[in-house]
């Protein structure tokens, strides 16, 4: 029933999603390559894909928890039986009227994703990767643009021109991947005469390829940017052009005077750049013919908005807004609705800010989803009662994982504990599996169809793409979708009047005059070819208010946000005795996230060629300052707790950071288990104390945290 021969598909060894074509012979998958038809390549991680499907380890049926949870001991089970089990929990729940109290976390592969939309119909949240990883930056490019909410859009360096510049601010893009094709074509981009300038305080495989790399002062990226800002109006470098046209009347005139002050030199005092080479990088920018800037992970700071915000100023003003080599804007492929279209909850009225001390001010940073930090504590006040994770390892991968995990074991009064239930649907068991009372078998990414066009991928504007089957699944398996679409026939049945997954997928690609059939002849891709820049020219403006850029934001006024502020983030501040060191966690090319399908991988994890611990990275500087020696074991505290690692004495990092790789510290899975890496989720603190300020960026500050270091 499978084709031989070079399969078209997608890669899901990270959530880039990259178009691969599989060789399959005889039911078995045996090689893997970029899909020419795409951007034609895959990374390390997507070559050994056929490592993850053929692993020992995989999960072929559904299992309920028998001992505690937290102690990982299953019964397999039939999928009748752990189906009615979930649907049961949930009719309860509703029936008690707290249907907002489900939260499923996963990755949507489609602003449609099957599971999305039971959400929306049965009144549950989504809660995703997303506010993870740059939620600030969205908030800020709605707030500046008026954009479709969209995840991360980095520039699309294929079309960065001679002499246009590309900047990191905090995106770590040769280890981190949106498209495997990105490294590629940003060498293509210097080789045609782009220049790559890395802001970074640790020395990344990036910066090694950099023109120009600036070791900054952890979130002192604001600082530098409003320099920029400050010394090119001062020359009359902006793009007159664009700020007459598209930039809202008066906010030009706002910005000349709040920047007034924020020169190259009061600036440098703040983010560790010296003043000639803020000037250098305004100057390279004003007269280049293109920037793009892109940030990630780098920015998620307590006052990640700010830099969001400084950011697309710089951009505004330099007319690098969806033009080639600049920032580009969304695109939405034009799909069919799936009618009824479910409402979903309301995330104010419901708990969107459930926990928050600052609700109020909160709410100004609307987001489309409700934010991943919030599970532990929502545990313990009662508001989150049903949780299923599919895709996502939260025991690892949430800051204060240890209040997770506390949170997910603490009794209930009336039940055996307070968050009644919770599910891990997964390929492997995780960490996460452990204290789940259900878990369930997926199809991996070579098993199932799905359907991806989100607008954040690394392509060529509007696109489709097909993920099929291209071997038959292990045991009994099955896709998340079908069963998401399975408890919505049970438990809302209006809005799931469609057959199964491959007929609603048929309903949306419907509006492109396509079929799932019909886009698979074609070879599985659907794109129009082109980025289509400038497109707010043609619609008549932005999707602001006013049509034009803002670069003044009033309702933020009263929080003193109307303009960026120039200050590092208020955690860089905090417990500097105590914890004189800021501990910056970062990821490498050979895992995606913490989970196991490249931790458990031996093509990925072995002590020779891939990543079997993760040392600390620290300066000679400071390792001579604390008798510190290459290799020697060091202990690294902070207010949350405290991990043993060897240390990597290198020049790579400044001295007042120290440098872990993220994702590390699993205990299951034959190969996960071994090596020596920690997690660095133990040291960094749990939302409660940071809380408030993240309330007031809709992000996450776990990229950097304050320590101390001994030998
Ligand atoms: N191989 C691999 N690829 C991935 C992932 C993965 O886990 N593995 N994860 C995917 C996901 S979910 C995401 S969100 C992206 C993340 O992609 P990135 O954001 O590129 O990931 P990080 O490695 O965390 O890179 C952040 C960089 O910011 C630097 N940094 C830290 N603080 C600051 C600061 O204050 N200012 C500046 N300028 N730099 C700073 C760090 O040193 C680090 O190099 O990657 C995606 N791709
Ligand atoms: N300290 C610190 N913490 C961080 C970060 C950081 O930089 N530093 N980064 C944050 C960011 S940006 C993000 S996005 C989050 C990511 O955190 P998570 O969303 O929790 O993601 P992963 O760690 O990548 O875990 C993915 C899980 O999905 C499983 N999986 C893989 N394929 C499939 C599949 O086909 N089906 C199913 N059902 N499961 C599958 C994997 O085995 C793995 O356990 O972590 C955040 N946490
Ligand atoms: S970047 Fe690598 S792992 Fe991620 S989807 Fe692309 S090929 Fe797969
Ligand atoms: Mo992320």
């Amino acid at each position: 029933m499978y084709d031989n021969g070079w399969i078209p598909t997608a890669c899901y060894q990270c959530k880039a999603e990259c178009a691969i074509l599989v060789r399959v012979e005889d039911g078995k998958a045996k090689e893997i390559r970029g899909n020419p038809r795409g951007h034609g390549k895959v990374c390390v991680k997507g070559m050994s894909g056929l490592s993850l499907e053929y692993n020992q380890d995989r999960l072929t049926q559904p299992l309920k928890r028998v001992g505690k949870r937290g102690e990982g001991k299953f019964e397999p089970i039939s999928w009748d039986e752990a189906l009615d089990m979930l649907v049961g929990k949930l009719s309860e729940l509703r029936d008690r009227g707290e249907a907002h109290k489900l939260t499923a976390s996963f990755f949507p592969h489609s602003i449609t994703d099957p599971k999305w939309r039971f959400l929306n119909a049965y009144g549950g949240f989504i809660n995703t990767a997303l506010p993870h990883c740059d939620s600030a930056k969205i908030v800020a490019f709605i707030k500046a643009m008026g954009g479709v909410p969209n995840h991360h859009i980095p520039p699309a360096f294929f079309t960065t021109p001679k002499d246009g510049v590309m900047i990191m601010a905090g995106r770590h893009a040769f280890g981190c991947l949106d498209d495997a094709a990105v490294p590629r074509d940003i060498l293509d981009a210097q080789a045609r005469g782009a220049k790559l300038v890395v802001l970074d305080p640790i020395y990344t495989p990036d910066a090694a390829k950099a023109d120009w790399w600036i070791p900054i002062k952890p979130s002192g990226d604001t600082a530098l940017f409003l320099g920029m800002i400050n010394y090119i109006i001062d020359k009359g470098w902006e793009d007159k052009e664009f700020v007459a046209n598209w930039i809202r009347e008066g906010d030009f005139d706002k910005l000349k005077d709040f920047v007034k002050d924020k020169t190259p030199k009061a600036m440098s005092a703040i983010c560790d750049v010296p003043a000639d080479d803020i000037k250098k990088l305004a100057k390279m920018c004003a007269k280049a013919p293109s920037v793009g800037v892109d940030s990630f992970k780098g920015i998620m700071l307590g006052q990640a908005l700010d830099f969001g915000h400084a950011w697309t100023i710089l951009l505004a003003i330099t007319g690098n807004i969806d033009n080639p080599g600049g920032q580009p804007l969304p695109d939405l492929t034009p799909m069919s609705p799936v009618e009824p279209t479910p409402a979903g909850p309301d995330l104010h009225e419901l708990g969107w800010h459930r926990t928050g001390p600052d609700k109020d001010k909160f709410a100004k940073y609307s987001f489309i989803m409700e934010p991943t930090w919030y599970e532990a504590q929502a545990i313990k006040n009662g508001g989150l009662k049903v949780l299923i994770t599919a895709e996502c390892n939260p025991a690892l991968t949430e800051m204060g994982q240890e209040e997770w995990r506390k949170a997910v074991c603490m009794p209930g009064e009336d039940s055996e504990y307070q968050l009644e239930m919770l599910v891990s649907y997964e390929i492997m068991l995780s960490e996460t599996s452990r204290f789940a009372d259900l878990v369930l078998p997926d199809k991996s990414y070579f098993e199932r169809w799905e359907l991806l066009y989100m607008p954040w991928w690394y392509n060529f504007g509007q696109g489709v793409l097909l993920r099929q089957p291209v071997v038959e699944a292990p045991g009994e398996c099955r896709h998340s979708n079908e069963v998401f679409i399975e408890m919505g026939k049970r438990l809302c049945p209006d809005y799931f009047q469609f057959k199964d997954d491959l007929e609603y997928y048929d309903i949306q690609l419907a509006g492109l005059g396509l079929s799932v059939d019909k886009l698979k002849e074609m070879g599985g891709i659907w794109s129009p070819g082109t980025m289509g820049f400038r497109k707010y020219e043609k619609a008549g403006g932005f999707g602001t208010p006013s049509k034009k850029v803002h670069l003044y934001w009033e309702d933020l006024e009263d929080i003193d946000q109307a303009m960026p502020r120039p200050i590092l983030a208020p955690e860089y501040d905090a417990d500097v005795e105590d914890y004189p060191f800021i501990c910056i966690s970062y990821r490498t090319v050979f895992h995606q996230g913490s989970g196991q399908w490249s931790h458990n991988n031996p093509q990925l994890r072995d002590s020779v060629s891939g990543m079997y611990t993760n040392p600390l990275l620290i300066n000679p500087k400071t390792a001579k300052k604390l008798g510190i020696q290459d290799g020697d074991k060091v202990t690294v505290s902070s207010r949350t707790g405290q991990v043993q690692v060897p240390a990597k004495v290198t020049e790579g990092i400044r001295p007042d950071c120290v440098g872990l790789h993220h994702g590390f510290g699993s205990s299951i899975g034959r190969v996960a288990s071994t090596g020596e890496g920690v997690s660095d989720n133990l040291l960094i603190p749990d939302s409660g104390m940071t809380l408030d300020w993240q309330d007031m960026v809709g992000g996450e500050s776990h990229v950097s945290t304050r320590v101390q270091v001994t030998k």
